[in-house]
């Protein structure tokens, strides 16, 4: 987490025939972006994709996963004092980046065509659903279970960690 956007910006000046789109989460955008700025001053073009989901949605998925509530990943389980609103269209804008929301994924493919004609980085801002998932990946994350103790929900969790557990294939 945090590397995405210097990242991106290395690959770009590495290899600048090729198009490089940097996908990123909310969380790991507010870790460190201020290579956006650079990027804008070197005139190093690339896409940004930020899917804002109000929170690290993967972790507090892992948390469910694990028998846990939901707690301080997602901004509303939070113990803040108020909710942020962060504009990230508006946070990029004043680093000098195009950016912008996509309401829907038509309008994405459409932004993300668009960006390739600039000579700056584009940033598209799309909100996403933090819980539910495809599964189309079918993954499965090596998260151990407590073995005792909790309520039911964490029995259960045991239970699928122990059968996933044993379906892992072992390399000697
Ligand atoms: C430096 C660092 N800190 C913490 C983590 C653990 N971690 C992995 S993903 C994640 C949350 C990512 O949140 P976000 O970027 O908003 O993506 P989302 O899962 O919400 O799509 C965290 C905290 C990490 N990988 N690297
Ligand atoms: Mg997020």
């Amino acid at each position: 987490m945090g590397y995405e956007v210097a990242g991106a910006m290395g690959i770009k000046l590495a290899r600048p025939e090729k198009e490089v789109i940097c996908f990123v989460g909310d969380g790991s955008y507010m870790m460190a972006n201020s290579e956006l700025a650079t990027a804008v001053m070197r005139r190093v073009p690339f896409t940004i994709v930020l899917t804002d989901n109000r929170g690290y949605g993967c972790i507090n998925r892992l948390q469910i996963e694990c028998g846990g509530a939901e707690f301080n990943n997602m901004y509303k389980d939070s113990n803040v004092e108020v909710q942020p609103e962060i504009d990230f269209v508006g946070h990029a804008k004043s680093m000098g980046a195009h950016a912008e929301k996509a309401a829907n994924i038509a309008e994405l493919e459409a932004k993300i065509i668009e960006a390739r004609s600039r000579n700056i980085p584009s940033v598209i801002v799309i909100d996403t659903e933090a819980v539910s998932g495809t599964g189309a990946g079918g993954h499965w994350w090596d998260v151990a279970v407590p073995e005792v103790g909790g309520p039911e929900r964490l029995e259960k969790a045991r239970e699928h960690y122990q059968s996933n557990a044993a379906n892992q294939r072992t390399f000697d």
